[in-house]
């Protein structure tokens, strides 16, 4: 099994792109869990990359293309990790903040979720406040989700939380944030819901806020 898991994390550090499917394929039929496949070969896999960024041993080139290996690997277990019921736990609005382009980790919270059988709605990436509130009104969610990398887009997070005051619909949606700079403090500084540190974690807090 770890041979297989360990292909997949340097297929993702190296980029491998065409080569990726065909691990991940394998590694499903050897009945690896998809699961296991993404928590302990894919997020490792992004985990080196982001270290190897920090040191310049690559640079933004080499990281999109991991992200692309990352993206054409969950795409192709994105069917075994959604096992949707038919009748929606809720409705959940979910984005990446203005200014920050990183939609991996939300790509994976939303497929955890609509496989818990949440209806989702991906607003996408550099979602700007004003779009994301006129939805929220429009949809009425149950849950507001809201994805940041960059410490400098973290900020956008509160600017959302703000703007659903001003806009007077605070009280009417739970708000729950996530993303590598993101964590508990945070959350309670801007006055969300809830924060969530993984895809699995997004999922327990959804059903949690819903339920009340
Ligand atoms: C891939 C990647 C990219 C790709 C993104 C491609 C894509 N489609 O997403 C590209 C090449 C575009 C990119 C660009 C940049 N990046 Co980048 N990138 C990464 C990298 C290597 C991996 C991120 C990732 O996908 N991780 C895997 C996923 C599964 O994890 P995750 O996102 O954390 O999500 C999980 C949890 O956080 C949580 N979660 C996430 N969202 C939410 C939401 C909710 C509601 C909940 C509950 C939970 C939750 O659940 C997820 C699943 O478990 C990270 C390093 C790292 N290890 O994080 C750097 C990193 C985030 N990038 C970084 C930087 C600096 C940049 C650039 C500024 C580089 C540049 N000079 O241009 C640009 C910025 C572009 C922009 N405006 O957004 C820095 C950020 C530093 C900082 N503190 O701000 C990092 C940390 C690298 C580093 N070590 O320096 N990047």
């Amino acid at each position: 099994m770890s041979e297989h898991l360990d292909k997949i994390r340097e297929a993702i550090v190296g980029g491998l792109h065409n080569e990726i499917e065909e691990l991940v394929s394998s590694a499903v039929d050897a009945a690896i869990a998809p699961q296991q496949i993404v928590n302990e070969a894919m997020i490792p896999g992004m985990d080196v990359v982001g270290q190897k960024f920090s040191t310049n041993e690559i640079f933004v080139p080499e990281m999109l293309v991991a992200a692309v290996t990352m993206n054409k690997g969950l795409d192709l277990l994105k069917p075994l990790l959604q096992k949707a019921g038919s009748v929606s736990k809720g409705t959940i609005v979910m984005c990446t903040v203005k200014g920050d382009l990183h939609d991996i980790g939300k790509n994976l919270v939303i497929m955890m979720l609509e496989g818990a059988g949440f209806e989702v709605i991906d607003m996408g990436v550099d979602m700007n406040v004003e779009t994301l509130i006129a939805k929220v009104k429009e949809i009425k969610p149950d849950i507001l989700g809201l994805s940041a990398l960059l410490t400098t887009t973290l900020p956008e997070m509160a600017k959302v939380l703000e703007s659903l005051e001003a806009n007077g619909i605070r009280n009417q949606v739970k708000v729950m944030i996530g993303g590598a700079p993101v964590d508990d403090a945070y959350s309670e500084k801007i006055g969300a819901d809830a924060y969530g540190g993984d895809a699995a974690e997004a999922v327990q807090i959804a059903r949690e806020l819903i339920t009340g």
